[in-house]
């Protein structure tokens, strides 16, 4: 569907389609409370302005916006496995859904804008198994995200899932993330060893971190901004910490050397032993709301 028509069916008084990055369409919401964009690719929420505040997302200068390719930065949706395939390391990163063209539907009563994927003959080669998915967006005084996962087979299937969020801090030394204090975490940069931290996370390294068995919300503390982004979670019990630091930002093509001191990741996340199984016929819903704490 090209833009005419999508603003012919869909636009609203808050939403309306546009040509964005690498001239692909996008759909922004704006309201009283901000503005938001989402590119029908990978139903990427690619920004996020709260009305008289700093961005709270963060996209890379070198973000690639092309098929078969995520973009690096904003919200990745990853389903329906996070990072690596569990059992086959010849499979994407992070599943199916964020590299894929996602159709416009109308939305559910007091959401803003919906967003549908549906099994492809690419991903049916890959992942068997009949799905729907169905991402929600809401702009109200926080951003809402909402994944609804599910299952049209006749038998269950796992899956694992993250709405891998990019934020926007001053620096990556002026920033703590608090609410994961005593939590079980995963490390993935010493041998998935299990830890625990009684502090609130600050950073002067590489940090790759999924903390599990938490519904917790998690607060970033941007003492440079003087702000703090409040990431709350439904239907989540993994939440996943990131910063790639000097080394791998520089290994990455799509991330400038540098721009790792510019964001953080806090993913919504189901991974490891938070994975959850949908029975045939079911589904399940991953929601994260985004604000600014006044
Ligand atoms: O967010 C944690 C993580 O799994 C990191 O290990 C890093 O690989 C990141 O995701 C980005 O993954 P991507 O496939 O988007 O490069």
């Amino acid at each position: 569907m090209d833009l005419q028509e999508l603003n012919k069916r869909f636009s609203s008084p808050i939403l309306s389609f546009a040509e964005g990055p690498g001239g692909r369409p996008l759909a922004r919401l704006q309201n009283e409370y901000g503005s938001a964009d989402v590119a029908l690719h990978g139903a990427h929420v690619l920004s996020y302005e709260p009305a008289g505040n700093e961005p709270v997302l963060w996209v890379s200068q070198k973000a690639i916006y092309e098929d078969g390719k995520a973009i690096r930065g904003g919200i990745p949706v990853c389903w329906p496995w996070f990072a690596d395939h569990p059992s086959d390391s010849s499979m994407p990163a992070h599943g199916i859904a964020r590299t894929q063209s996602w159709k416009v539907i109308e939305p559910r009563a007091n959401r803003h804008l919906a967003l549908q994927l549906e099994p492809t003959d690419w991903s049916h080669s890959i992942w068997p198994e009949k799905f729907e998915l169905r991402l929600e967006i809401t702009l109200g005084p926080a951003l809402e995200i909402r994944l609804e996962a599910a299952n049209k087979s006749n038998r269950p299937f796992q899956a694992g899932a993250a709405l891998h969020s990019y934020f926007h801090i001053s620096r990556i030394n002026a920033i703590t993330v608090h609410g994961l204090e005593n939590t079980t975490f995963i490390d993935k940069l010493d041998n998935d060893r299990e830890a625990q931290e009684a502090d609130p996370i600050s950073f002067d390294r590489e940090i790759d971190r999924i903390y599990v068995e938490t519904e917790a919300a998690c607060l970033i503390r941007d003492a440079g901004l003087n702000r703090t982004i409040r990431v709350a979670k439904e239907g989540s019990r993994s939440t996943v910490v990131w910063n790639p630091w000097i080394g791998k930002a520089r290994r990455m093509g799509d991330f400038g050397d540098d721009e790792y001191v510019s964001m953080v990741c806090v993913e919504t996340t189901n991974a490891e032993r938070d994975v959850v199984t949908i029975q045939p016929g079911e589904n399940h819903v991953l929601m994260a709301r985004l604000s600014i704490d006044s």
